[in-house]
């Protein structure tokens, strides 16, 4: 049984310049790469959308990007164009350490419904593998890091405790969009009342991994 790193949506449309930009976004990509050797498996997400995806504010003439609407009975936030499949900006982070990543897991494919979760849609409706991934591995506890705090590493934690997996967040590997100022502790808040431990990447360090 070993203990896995799984590096959130660490892409460069989620760094300052991206096309959905997390302040501060680009000050987790060196602790991943500190963090990344200490592990023996490494796992990163990947936000990879179809160009029409639904998500997209421009496919939803007369509304505009943050604003929220729902597709398909799922509540949507409407995002500018971001993490379009094969582009650049849907890319890892151009600093990050990408030859430590074993395995990536994309979400986000299918036009019709978004995924927070590295491990479900937003309905639910399909898992991405990610939970069998982690089994096949016989994986211990989760260490989670990555973009967005109050997004999609927010989800993917939930899930993973929902899914059973021994969780912990690295607070110091995350930063948040904050469309609402306080969102990003709030998020934290409710990753640890839901049961994930909170640690800082030099505590994991200095613990001897
Ligand atoms: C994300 C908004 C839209 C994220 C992905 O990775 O946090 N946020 N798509
Ligand atoms: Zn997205």
């Amino acid at each position: 049984m070993s203990d896995v790193l799984l590096l959130v949506d660490i892409q460069n449309d989620f760094l300052p310049g991206g096309a959905l930009a997390v302040p501060e976004g680009d000050t987790v990509v060196p602790i991943a790469n500190r963090l990344i050797p200490a592990f023996d498996t490494v796992i990163a997400s990947q936000d990879w959308h179809p160009a029409n995806h639904l998500s997209f504010a421009e496919q939803h003439p007369g509304h505009q990007a943050f604003e929220v609407t729902e597709v398909d009975g799922v509540e949507q936030i409407l995002w500018p164009v971001h993490c379009v499949q094969n582009s650049a900006g849907a890319s890892f982070a151009s600093g990050l350490d990408i030859a430590g990543i074993d395995h990536v897991v994309r979400k986000g494919e299918d036009r019709r419904i978004d995924s927070y979760s590295a491990f479900y849609d937003n309905g639910h409706r399909k898992a991405t593998g990610l939970a069998e991934t982690l089994r096949d591995l016989d994986a211990g506890r989760l260490f989670v890091m990555g973009l967005a705090a109050d997004v999609c590493v927010k989800y993917t934690v939930l899930d993973a405790l929902a899914e059973g997996f021994a969780t912990t967040l690295i607070v110091d590997g995350v930063r948040g969009v904050d469309m609402t100022p306080g969102d990003t502790e709030t998020a934290i808040e409710t990753m640890q009342a839901a049961g994930a431990a909170c640690l800082t990447s030099e505590a994991l360090l200095d613990s001897g991994r």
